[in-house]
Order: C-alpha cells, then structure tokens, then sequence
C-alpha cells in the first residue's frame, strides 16, 4: 500500500466556479475569487479540486457548453488568473482537477461554425451531420437528455446535427481521428501547465453510434479511452475520474481495473437514480429507502474490492443537498449532515466534498419558476406543463431534484448576500444563510466543517481507511447502515442512524469493539456490543488495533 498512487489517500472537492465566489461584484462567481478562498479548503485538508468548467462559453449550460478549450471565459477570468490558481493551489499541496466535456462542444465554438458553414470544412466531420428521414422530419427517434429530441435541423449546413443535451450543445463526432487528435493536444497542453488530471464529463458517450440508437457504452468507448490515456495521461501521476451514469460494477473495472490503463475511477449513479421515480425520473423522486441505498453502495464497495476503485459522493452540481435528500435539513440538519460525511468518508474508495456540504448547506426553497436558471429545469417545466402537469406538481419535483439546489452561491457569511458577492447574484441566496455560512460553522469546534475536517485528515494517517476490506452488516435493518473495515490487525466498526428516531438493536458479534472514537455526529463512544440504541441521526466509528 505504500506504493498506492497519491489521489487513493485524497479527498477531492468540487467547485462550481460561479457560484463560489465573486471577486468582482458583477454577481458571478471568478477565479480570483476561488484564490482568494484555497485557505478554506487547505484548512479542511483537501488533496485536489475539481473544478466544474471554466472555458470560455456562451454559457447555455454554465460552461458544459464551450467555444474555445484554449481560453478562460472573461466572467471567470484570464488564463493569466487560471495559472495563477494552479500555482496558488500547488503550494498549498492542492491539484486543480479540470472538467474535460468533450462529448460535445458550444455550437458557438469555430469548429461548429465552420462546419456548418461549408461541407468542405475539415471540421464538418467533427460533428454528426445527417440528412432528414425520408419523408421529412429528424433521422430517428433518439431523445436529446434535456427533453426534445437529439436533432436539430440547422438551416445554414442544410442538415440535422445531434445533440444529447441543448441544442447549443452539438455532439462531437469520436469517429473523427482529426477530432480526436485534437482533444488529446488539447489535453496535453493543459497537463503541461501543471492540471493534477481531468474530471471527465459524460465520457460514458464519446461511443455513441446515433444510427443504431446507442448512445451510452458504444462499441469504441474503451478503445477510444485507452487511445487517450496512451496520448495524453501515460506517464503522468495525474487523477482522472469518468463520470458514467450507465456504469454497472463489471463496467466500471473496465475503466479503472488495474489492467485498464484507462481512468483513475468513474462517478457512477446507481445510488441516486434508485431513488427516481421509474418513468418520472428524477422530477418525482421516490422516498428515502436506506435498504434500497445500502443494497447499491454495497454492492460497489464489494465489486471493486480487489481491483478498480470507487469514488464516494453524495452530491454535485447537478443533484440535490445531500443533507436534504438523505438527512434531515431540519431540526437534525447539523447532525445528520455529520453522520453523512461519517458513514461515506469510512468506505473505500475517493471521498468527494461538493461545495457547501462542509457546512450542511440545504436546498433552495424556490416558489416561482422565474427563480429557476438551469436549461434542464427550464426545458423540462415547458414540456410538461404543455404535456399537462400542473405547475405546483412540476415545481415540487424541481425543488426536490433540480439542479439549481445546488447552485445557489456559497454561503461565507450571515452578511448582504452570504458574502459571496457585492453585487446582485446571477441566482438567489438561500436565506438561510443568517444560520448557514463558513464563519459559523467554522467558529464551532463541533461544526459539520471540523467534523469533514477530521475525515480527511483520518484517510491521510490510517491505511485502514484507505485500503481496509469492507463487510456490510445489518443489511435489511430500515434504519442502521452498519460496516466494518480492517487491514491487518487495525479495524474500523461504523454504526449510523439515518432516522430521526431512536434505533435499538442487538449488536451482531461480528461488531463488537473497543477502542478510540474517531468520528461521531454526536458524543463520542469508545466501545460497542450488546443491545446497542443509537440517538436519531448518530454515527459513530470506532478503530480498534
Ligand atoms: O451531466 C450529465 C447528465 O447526464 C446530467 O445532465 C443529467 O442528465 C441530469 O442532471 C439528470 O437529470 C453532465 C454535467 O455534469 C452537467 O452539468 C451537464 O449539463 C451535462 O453533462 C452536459 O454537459
């Protein structure tokens, strides 16, 4: 385990750089201003950032969307500014992990604009042109992510092109060798000013073959991965991680098993979509199932235990507050948003910090659509308030699951608009801020700060933590998630409550410790056996050598 690579002892933390923190007063969040807070996440012991997209964009999809992968969007900053952050963030033993989205581009972007203009344009090829069905209307059936279908007609090329998600957002066509030289020069060019890896946006898609109806997990998406990594990240001690909302167990080891020479890991979702309505989808999400969520973090945990490696989130740009989907935002909030940090910190795998968990930030409360900004959201109210849905219905599955809950700025302090900005934010504070913000949380040596703090600081010094077998236990119990790692002779016993009632049940023996406390949402506890009742939302983790 010596010889484990350095991003297996690290936690990561995702920036959404516009609502982070604005320098400027022009209401965005910029690259200075993320300079101006390294301080917080080296104090909470981070190994390295990923940083949601920062290219120069016309910003349909905050950045997923991108007209020049050379370039800084001008409401973030300058390139000037973005070396700066990686030399800044450098120092304090931090990587800047970047948001590679490279399933699609802007149509904005000179590629697009070129191809479309001419068909003799090398770059018309970089995209995935087709000519309308036979009788009229897009080539088939396919669906784009954001609602509406994949097609586009564009008038100035005289043919469809495909996009998966917005309109401004057309696919890139992997097929393309010219293209995909391209993204891999791109790639090394930013390796080369000192990027500790790439976070690597829907990268399950870059196989798509659109004529028979794939779209994930495509025929050439490992080869074209393997292609890459031999291009760009061979050789290079850098962290990358796939997100893939398709990846199953035995895919996942495909990207990041030892023999793979692909990805560092991959964000899979299982754990999220078990709680989606099965044909609403995430507008109508289902209770909270703690049998259902164990079953699947689990299964994850067990499949790589012995080769790939998982990475461990709750939440990100595009998913709710953690402590609101699975705490309590309430009366528990500080509580349960420990024990959630507790209970995912302890397994195996890269634990990710999105911004605002550190502190228990909670959803938006939002009344009026005219409060939304995101084009999933935005998209998704048109077509099915015109397919029917009533307004109150759509908005309570957008207040649940939009993305917008997690977009809201970060709160810094109980000051005029949390202290994220002097000027008028592009969307609003949470009012709870009064009660929500970094100079609180931080000023209470048992805030949920101190707390992430500790877990970070606890996968650094224990091997245990990092490379420790994982056994589940208590798996049917409605209210307990109960495991247990060890690695030689040190073991670690994790017991949590995710219930806002007390839970009391017979210990299995299996569980039995003694030993130092070394996280808790509550008191800390020494030992455990016997009938053991925990408080509403405890977590206690005890290590035993
Ligand atoms: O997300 C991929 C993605 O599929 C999500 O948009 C997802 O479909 C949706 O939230 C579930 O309803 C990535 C980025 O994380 C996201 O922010 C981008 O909008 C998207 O890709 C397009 O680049």
């Amino acid at each position: 385990t010596d010889t484990a690579p350095w991003w297996q002892a690290a936690t990561g933390y995702q920036i959404y750089p516009r609502s982070f923190c604005d320098s400027d007063g022009d209401g965005i969040g910029d690259i200075p201003g993320i300079i101006s807070k390294l301080d917080h996440l080296a104090d909470l012991g981070v190994g390295f950032v990923w940083l949601s997209p920062v290219y120069r964009s016309p910003m349909v999809d905050n950045g997923y969307d991108i007209s020049d992968y050379r370039d800084i969007a001008p409401e973030f900053g300058t390139l000037h500014d973005m070396d700066r952050l990686i030399a800044e963030a450098r120092a304090r033993g931090i990587g800047i992990v970047m948001d590679l989205v490279v399933n699609h581009s802007s149509d904005e972007h000179h590629w697009f604009q070129s191809a479309r203009r001419d068909r003799q344009s090398p770059y018309r090829d970089f995209y995935v042109w087709r000519d309308p069905a036979a009788g009229g209307g897009p080539p088939n059936e396919l669906q784009s992510n954001f609602g509406g279908p994949a097609w586009s007609f564009d008038e100035v090329a005289g043919q469809y092109y495909l996009h998966l998600f917005d309109r401004k957002q057309p696919d890139l066509n992997w097929q393309n060798p010219a293209l995909r030289r391209e993204i891999y020069e791109m790639m090394n060019w930013w390796l080369d000013r000192g990027v500790a890896g790439f976070r690597m946006d829907v990268i399950d898609l870059i196989g798509k073959q659109p004529d028979r109806g794939i779209t994930a997990d495509g025929p050439d998406l490992h080869p074209f991965l393997r292609e890459m990594h031999a291009q760009t990240l061979a050789g290079r001690d850098v962290v990358t991680v796939g997100e893939a909302w398709s990846a199953t167990p035995a895919g996942a080891r495909l990207y990041s098993g030892r023999e793979a020479r692909e990805l560092s890991m991959v964000f899979q979702f299982e754990h999220v979509t078990q709680g989606w309505h099965e044909v609403h989808g995430k507008w109508r999400p289902k209770p909270f199932d703690l049998v259902a969520l164990k079953a699947v973090l689990d299964k994850w945990q067990i499949a790589l235990a012995e080769d790939g490696w998982n990475s461990l989130f709750w939440g990100n740009h595009d998913l709710p507050r953690a402590v609101s989907r699975y705490g309590d935002d309430g009366r528990f909030r500080v509580r349960s948003a420990k024990l959630l940090a507790t209970a995912l910190h302890l397994m195996k795998g890269t634990p990710y910090i999105y911004q605002g968990e550190e502190i228990g930030m909670t959803n938006a409360a939002f009344s009026d659509i005219s409060q939304f900004r995101d084009v999933e959201t935005l998209n998704f109210h048109a077509i099915q308030t015109a397919a029917g849905v009533a307004a109150a219905e759509f908005m309570a599955g957008a207040n649940a699951n939009g993305r917008d809950n997690a977009r809201t700025p970060m709160q810094w302090t109980d000051g005029p608009q949390a202290g994220f900005t002097d000027g008028r934010p592009w969307i609003e504070v949470n009012p709870n801020h009064a009660e929500i913000n970094v100079a609180r949380d931080r000023a209470d040596p048992d805030g949920v700060f101190a707390h992430y703090r500790a877990l970070a600081a606890l996968r650094r010094e224990l091997a245990v933590v990092r490379h420790g077998t994982y056994r589940p236990h208590l798996q049917d119990h409605p209210q307990v998630m109960a495991y247990e790692r060890w690695l030689d002779d040190e073991r670690i016993v994790m017991v949590a409550n995710f219930s806002g009632r007390p839970a009391e049940f017979d210990l299995p023996a299996a569980l039995q410790v003694a030993g130092r406390c070394v996280s808790a949402s509550l008191a800390p506890r020494t030992s455990l056996s016997g009938r053991v009742t925990l408080e509403p939302w405890e977590a206690v983790a005890i290590h035993a050598t």
